[in-house]
């Protein structure tokens, strides 16, 4: 069987979506995009030479009769209605980060998916796919480095453009930590706070760069997070998890080391679309392959969605008031309970 996709945003990682899915994955197919952009969504089915029909709009598309699963890569405000339409319609869905740009928006989500009886939605964080962070998690839950006590991370952006704010540092950037880590050492956060450093020169007027999370688990788990967009030299992904009884790093992409001019070199990815492009791939094909196997998707869920929106909620509002800020989750439902995700 092969699984219909339609695409809801033909930008930068839609198409990149719609590439892998077309050229690499394998179980999937690419019949229906949409954009508010319609020149976009064109210039999308002649570039991958697509079969597939362009709709006026993600209402039109979802309603398609010959598409079983919706990809929703449109900007993060328009997430919400266009993954809620196609759950009302009983349609699988792969939603890029965020779920919805609220908690609320979120959870209008969670509660429409178990009025269906069924897992429909998968969301992008692709993180968990990534073979580092799969091995960080091994290392945490055989026990190899004790119980976890503090994470060290850091996430360097070369430069951003001039329309992203200090906010975004937090739900476009953060928030891939804020997904990852509470996955990796299987505890919840309680709290959330943000110092903010002398201010590179190269951010713009509106945007404190770097920036400098501090958030707490219930199990007493310190995490540091650096975002800092400007960093000029790469792209650059860090992970320290510190336990009891030793230390996992994540591993650095392999690349050629070379030796001239006395000096040692290695080289640093400049793009997030080729850090992680082993993650994304996975990602997506588990997604057709679990909704085949057992009729659900099996990587992060609404409630993953919705625990990132809590979170990233508190981190925006640490930004301003300086002080620590609880995150305060709703009880998870037996529904997602149930559900135990895998993404080896
Ligand atoms: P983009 O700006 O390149 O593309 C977004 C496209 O969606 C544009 O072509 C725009 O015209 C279209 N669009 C906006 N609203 C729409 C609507 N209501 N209906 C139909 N089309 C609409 O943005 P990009 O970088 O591709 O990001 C898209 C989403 O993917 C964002 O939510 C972003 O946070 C997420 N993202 C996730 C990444 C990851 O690492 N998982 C990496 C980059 C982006
Ligand atoms: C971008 O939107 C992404 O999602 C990338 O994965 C992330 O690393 C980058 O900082 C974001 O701006």
């Amino acid at each position: 069987m092969t699984l219909r996709f339609g695409v809801v945003g033909t930008g930068a990682i839609g198409r990149d979506h719609i590439r892998r899915i077309t050229n690499t994955l394998s179980g999937g197919k690419i019949v229906a995009v949409t954009d508010v952009n319609q020149l976009s969504a064109e210039q999308a089915v002649e570039q991958y030479n697509l079969d597939a029909t362009v709709y006026p709009d993600d209402k039109a598309l979802v309603a398609a009769q010959d598409v079983d699963a919706v990809i929703v890569t449109s900007w993060g405000p328009a997430h919400e209605a266009t993954v809620l339409a196609a759950v009302e319609a009983g349609k699988y869905v792969f939603c890029e980060k965020p779920l919805a740009t609220t908690a609320e928006g979120c959870m209008r989500i969670v509660e429409a998916e178990i009025k269906q009886g069924k897992r429909l939605v998968q969301v992008g964080f692709m993180r968990r796919y990534d073979n580092g962070y799969v091995q960080l998690k091994e290392a945490i839950d055989t026990n190899y480095i004790g119980d976890p006590l503090m994470v060290r991370c850091v996430h360097r952006n070369p430069e951003v453009g001039e329309n992203y704010t200090t906010e975004m540092a937090v739900v476009d950037t953060l928030i891939h930590e804020i997904d990852v880590l509470h996955w990796l050492v299987n505890d919840d956060y309680k709290s959330v706070q943000v110092v903010f450093p002398r201010k590179t020169r190269n951010a713009s007027e509106h945007l404190q760069d770097p920036q400098i999370f501090t958030l707490e688990t219930n199990g007493g788990i310190i995490i540091n997070a650096e975002v800092f967009v400007n960093c000029k030299y790469g792209y650059d992904i860090q992970c320290e998890v510190i336990g009891e009884e030793g230390v996992a790093y994540l591993p650095e992409v392999p690349s050629i080391v070379t030796r001239k001019e006395a000096k040692l070199g290695t080289n640093i990815l400049m793009d997030w679309k080729d850090r992680f492009i082993n993650a994304y791939d996975k990602e997506l094909q588990d997604f057709m392959d679990s909704i085949k196997k057992t009729g659900e998707p099996n990587g992060p869920t609404s409630w993953d969605g919705y625990i990132a929106a809590v979170t990233a909620d508190a981190a925006v509002k640490a930004q301003k008031t300086g002080t620590k800020e609880p995150i305060l989750l709703a009880e998870k439902p037996d529904f997602y309970q149930k559900r135990v995700v895998e993404t080896v």
